[in-house]
């Protein structure tokens, strides 16, 4: 029978700030190759060492291996793909995830095909012509490559570069649940568990974002907004409670934008008992959204405040200004549900006295957590287009650090001390 590994190249770290959850895009594609009858078998090295990895991925003996990639992943990425060329040099490598999306030529000298963008329709399919035409690398080039939305190719003599595709709700409506069958559920609990006295898996709700922040990057979903079958969605939440987890980490990117939505998923949910958090946007909440999602079991969410100055607020495009994320945190915290608030500080063009706006402001709301972070340009966003490529080697793979990786005018050392010294006045406080 035809075999598909899919891969995972995160082994944990244990930093402090590590949050683990099972891969959703590993298991997205599990259950969109099975439905296509080929056996695919996940590879999650979260718990596990690369030896392990080595050793389990050799013993499948795998027909094509599937690596996914982020920024954080692309050195593992890369040594698990000099490994499966080496251990199974019959086996068809491919690559796809954040990374690979915007930055296929960095993949494909050591890949024979990557997959940008939303993959589940096109990989799957690309998988099952793959074995039906005889399954070898040096034949990939009979298949229809230009077929397959994502596909980037610059191996065996073929070249090909296809758009990337969205899918429509429709047809999103039309996809499998994740399978989320072959995770170590036990060990997720566990952490989770021991970390928080809950425990949390994530799930997507809706597709895209909107807006276009000057740091981000939105590899995979892009700006149309898809709202999935809430159907399906409780259909997959019950799958969550069935493997023993108790809230939901609601990953999207935007999940509070529409607010009827958001009423009829509050009405549902609450008939689950699960309880759950979410990334919001801080404009556009009013307070009775805000106890609607408290009462339905919201216990925190995560907004994007950024920065205390308006003039960073406006050189990150953020479209939002400091009054209304000020007024968002009251809002969620008077209906009771917890605030964290990210922010990033160092953003070319500011000042250090628009640095220590952004420290006032995380000490003066009401808020359970704060983080801080340095502006990292991710492929894909206008702040990588600006300042191009991290500084020949700065190192990209580090989570949460930091660190500059181009060159800044702000002094690193007295940043680092400066967000330590907001931290511990936050802890004091709380
Ligand atoms: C959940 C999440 C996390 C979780 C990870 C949990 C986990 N185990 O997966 C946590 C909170 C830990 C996390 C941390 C970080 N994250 Co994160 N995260 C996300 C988020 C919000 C959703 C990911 C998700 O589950 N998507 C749903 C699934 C279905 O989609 P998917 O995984 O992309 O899979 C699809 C395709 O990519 C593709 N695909 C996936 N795998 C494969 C494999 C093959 C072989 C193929 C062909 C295709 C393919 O097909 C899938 C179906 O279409 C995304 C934002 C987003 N909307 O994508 C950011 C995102 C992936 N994270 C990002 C970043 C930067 C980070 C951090 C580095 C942040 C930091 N400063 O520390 C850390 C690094 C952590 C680490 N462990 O390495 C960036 C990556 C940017 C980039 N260009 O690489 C993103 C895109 C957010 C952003 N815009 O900044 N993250």
């Amino acid at each position: 029978m035809s075999r598909v590994a899919l891969v995972f190249p995160y082994f944990r770290t244990r930093a402090a700030t590590e949050l683990l959850f099972p891969p959703l895009g590993a298991a997205t594609l599990a259950a969109q190759l099975r439905r296509r009858g080929i056996d695919a078998r996940i590879f999650d090295g979260t718990f596990g060492t690369f030896e392990q990895l080595r050793t389990d991925l050799t013993a499948y003996r795998p027909d094509i291996v599937g690596v996914y990639s982020m920024v954080s992943l692309t050195a593992t990425a890369l040594r698990v793909a000099q490994m499966v060329a080496a251990s199974l040099p019959q086996a068809l490598l491919v690559a796809g995830g954040p990374l690979p999306t915007v930055f296929p030529a960095r993949y494909a000298p050591h890949f024979d095909a990557v997959f940008r963008g939303e993959a589940d329709v096109s990989f799957p399919s690309f998988c099952r012509d793959y074995f039906a035409g005889g399954a070898s690398p040096a034949r990939m080039g009979e298949l229809s490559l230009d077929t397959y939305g994502g596909l980037f190719v610059c191996a065996h003599g073929l070249h090909v570069d296809n758009p990337t595709v969205h899918h429509a709700e429709s047809e999103l409506a039309t996809f499998p649940l994740p399978d989320r069958s072959g995770f170590d559920h036990a060990s997720y609990q566990r952490e989770w568990l021991h970390k928080t006295g809950s425990m949390p898996t994530s799930i997507i709700v809706t597709l895209g974002c909107p807006y276009g922040c000057d740091f981000c990057s939105k590899p995979i979903f892009g700006s149309v907004v898809r709202q999935r079958d809430l159907d399906a969605v409780f259909a997959e939440i019950a799958q969550i409670r069935s493997l023993g987890y108790d809230s939901l980490w609601i990953a999207d990117d935007t999940f509070t934008l529409d607010e009827t939505y958001l009423a009829e998923f509050c009405r549902r949910v609450a008939a689950t008992g699960m309880s759950w958090s979410c990334l919001s946007r801080a404009n556009g909440i009013s307070a009775d959204t805000a106890r609607l999602m408290s009462a339905a079991g919201c216990r925190r969410v995560y907004l994007g405040l950024e920065s205390g100055s308006q003039a960073t607020l406006d050189l990150m495009k953020k479209q939002l200004t400091v009054e209304e994320g000020a007024r968002a945190a009251e809002v969620y915290r008077r209906a009771g549900i917890e605030v964290a608030a990210f922010f990033i500080v160092g953003y070319p063009g500011e000042t250090v006295s628009s640095i220590e706006e952004t420290f006032r402001l995380a000490l003066a709301l009401p808020l359970d957590e704060i983080s801080f972070n340095v502006p990292m340009p991710l492929p894909g966003s206008q702040l990588f287009e600006r300042l191009g490529e991290p500084d020949e080697g700065k190192d990209w793979t580090r989570e949460n650090e930091v660190t500059f990786v181009y060159p800044s005018d702000v002094d690193e050392r007295w940043l680092r001390q400066r967000i330590e010294e907001t931290l511990t006045a936050f802890a004091e406080k709380s």
